[in-house]
């Protein structure tokens, strides 16, 4: 289903926050589907802006700027400058690319608090938070430490224990103190600002579970998770000192928070660009389609969305299509671990080679489930696709034409059905290209265009123009000018995908045409043509350059020390206390989120002999959508513990990453349900 034509497209992608560089992970998710898809509007001739920029507030950059003992200003100054260069130098498009610490975005985003505010929407309400008399300020979770109250763990935070992974909220700290002065915090009452979302339950449900069926699975699941177990009130303002300050009376000391405030940024950033900024966001002929990743999902789907119902005036996204995450050698991708591949880095590696690393993102994109980055596969696609297919065939095209006919296009003499099956399979092709897209199919698009190399690679192996030429060089100047105009096909097909290279290739046969339109026409190359000098499109990628990013890896993982944050060894037990754990093999039947809790997910498991109910603090790490069907080593004779009121029969495995992720320790999968485990 092709979505209805709309005279305007207003294109969002997520605003990374200024607080590190951009990694493989960020393209993958969100930059290049959102520039695939705006390069490819503006070869339709759509009307189309593209919108994004730096997040420059929330406790991420407040907590930078205090390890570095410099200003969070100082903090986003320097990672805006870094990232915008980062996305320029990889061609990701954006029309403007903003930042939400500028004037106008204090503005916009003042301004739609306001109108929130003088319409009631909001519900104030006091809660008790802690509160360092000696700084004279609130503590944002992270700024407070204490005991764990699972683990003992002395040096757990106000949001998490990252020693046995339990997430907590501040007042489950055992002796908590502030990292900001060291001193004991105290509870405190403030008073905050409530999106109240619970009151836009209704009215969310229609427009996304009825409205927007088309959405993502991804996304459509996760929204319908969030609205079946009920939406709560939400605060959208915060006790800290960096952010937009709350633009009411008795607000000081408050202010916006992150996730109110950089939404809104899509819209400062479009004033910014134009001042034709409303026929973007308040014209229902525009098309707003926002790019971010999963965990994203319920800020641009649920909040802002609200914040922009309420305030009234303003369009609605039409589709959010949200990609999953990219792993990196089968490990979650980590800043703290320096388990990434930075960009800037990728191109001091790999100069000149942004199209490569474009191309296998897309290729590989998480799009509707997480998927795994490998340098391995990588290098395989560069070598057997880019070079083997693509630029063997361009290159074979171009080189023939320069030594049979002087660089000149060659007159086509006679057409026979190959030839003729050839020309029209580009706009049949074409076609495929335009319906992926157009339903945000990022990986199916590239595949169908690279049919058009692949096409062009048989027409030439079936052709033989290197021995027809020795007997009829008549027909050898059909077949290659045939392959030229799949070369200029080919310049247009992939431009969304591989700008520089396409750009490169249009130097290589001089060819000028920009528009999607010119797909499929006759002659984009007329006989007489005179084609350029043209170089190799793609170089292999050597066995060497890849061991080379394997060990540089690998090298960071160590010098993490990555051994120095595991937990302290308990004392020892003997074999008959080992002996009297029941290990078992299971698998999870149903998984919920418990209502009301951040971290509690609950789960029937199939253990065989008996299915149990068990509960476990993991809803930060899995949706609970994504559980049924996964295999889980369950300790079965644990004495059940009633957990919010639910009683909890059994532990299930879990283990962490060093960057304090959970994750399911996995039996094989051919392990029976109640298989032990010893
Ligand atoms: N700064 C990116 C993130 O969650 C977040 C996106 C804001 S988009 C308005 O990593
Ligand atoms: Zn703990």
């Amino acid at each position: 289903m092709t979505p209805k034509h709309f005279k305007r497209y207003l294109v969002t992608s997520a605003l990374p926050y200024a607080n590190g560089p951009l990694h493989l992970g960020h393209l993958a998710g969100v930059y290049v589907p959102s520039d695939i898809y705006v390069r490819y509007l503006r070869q339709r001739g759509r009307e189309v802006i593209s919108i994004c920029g730096s997040d420059e507030h929330g406790v991420p950059i407040t907590l930078k700027a205090r390890n570095e003992g410099i200003s969070p200003q100082e903090v986003v100054n320097r990672y805006h400058e870094l990232n915008k260069k980062a996305f320029r130098d990889f061609g990701i498009s954006f029309d403007i690319y903003s930042r939400t610490s500028n004037r106008i975005h204090y503005e916009t985003a003042s301004e739609i608090f306001k109108t929130l505010y003088d319409k009631d929407v909001f519900v104030e309400k006091t809660s008790e938070q802690y509160y360092d008399e000696e700084a004279a300020t609130f503590l944002a979770d992270r700024y407070i430490t204490g005991t764990c109250p699972h683990c003992g763990n002395p040096g757990a935070y106000g949001d998490q224990c990252e020693q046995c992974g339990t997430s907590l909220s501040p007042t489950d700290l055992i002796n908590p103190v502030s990292t900001i002065s060291g001193s004991q915090p105290v509870l405190k009452e403030t008073r905050h600002w409530y999106l109240p979302l619970d009151r836009y339950e209704p009215w969310l449900r229609q427009w996304i579970l009825e409205q927007h069926r088309e959405w993502k699975p991804n996304v459509y699941g996760q929204c319908k998770s969030w609205l079946d177990q009920g939406l709560q009130p939400r605060a959208v303002s915060r006790d800290l000192d960096w952010g937009i300050p709350v633009p009411v009376e008795n607000s000081e000391g408050k202010v916006l928070y992150v996730w109110f405030d950089a939404p809104i940024g899509y819209i400062s950033a479009t004033k910014e660009l134009t001042p034709d900024w409303e026929k973007y966001w308040k014209d229902k002929e525009t098309r707003l389609v926002h790019f971010i990743g999963k965990d994203n999902i319920v800020f641009h789907c649920i909040i802002f969305p609200t914040i922009l119902k309420a305030e009234g005036s303003y369009i609605l996204p039409d589709n959010v299509p949200a990609n999953e995450f990219l792993n990196l050698e089968n490990d979650k991708i980590s800043t703290s671990r320096n388990w990434a591949v930075w960009l800037h880095e990728y191109l001091e590696d790999f100069p000149g080679k942004q199209d490569v690393l474009r191309y296998v993102l897309c290729a590989n994109a998480p799009e509707n489930k997480d998927n795994d980055f490998t340098w391995k596969d990588f290098q395989s696609r560069n070598n057997n696709e880019l070079v083997a297919i693509l630029g063997n065939f361009v290159n074979r095209t171009i080189v023939l034409t320069h030594k049979y006919f002087d660089g000149i296009v060659p007159e086509i003499t006679a057409l026979t059905g190959q030839d003729k099956a050839v020309l029209e399979e580009i706009s049949t092709i074409a076609s495929g290209v335009e319906q992926s897209l157009e339903l945000f199919r990022f990986r199916e698009a590239v595949q169908k265009a690279m049919d058009l190399a692949r096409l062009g690679n048989k027409y030439l192996a079936e052709t033989e123009p290197w021995k027809v030429i020795k007997t009829d060089a008549e027909r050898v100047r059909t077949i290659l000018n045939i392959s030229l105009q799949i070369t200029a096909n080919l310049t247009l097909l992939l431009d969304p995908f591989l700008p520089f290279s396409m750009e490169k290739l249009r130097g290589f046969i001089q060819f000028e045409g920009r528009s999607w339109e010119l797909i499929g026409t006759p002659d984009l190359l007329k006989a007489g043509h005179m084609l350029g000098k043209a170089s190799l499109l793609f170089e292999k990628i050597e066995d060497e350059q890849i061991q080379a990013q394997l060990d540089k890896l690998m090298k960071n993982r160590t010098e993490n020390g990555e051994t120095e944050q595991l937990p302290a060894p308990k004392e020892e037990i003997t074999f008959d206390d080992f002996t009297r754990m029941d290990l078992r093999s299971g698998t999870i039947l149903e998984a919920e989120k418990v209502p009301k809790t951040k971290k509690l997910i609950k789960m029937v498991v199939d253990l065989g002999f008996e299915q149990r109910t068990i509960v476990s603090g993991i809803a930060e790490y899995y949706e609970a959508e994504t559980l049924p069907g996964k295999k889980v080593t369950v300790l079965a004779n644990l004495t059940p513990r009633t957990i919010r009121g639910i009683e909890s029969k059994g532990m299930i495995l879990l283990s962490e990453n060093p960057e304090g992720t959970l994750h399911f320790v996995e039996p094989s999968a051919e392990a029976k349900n109640g298989a032990a485990i010893n």
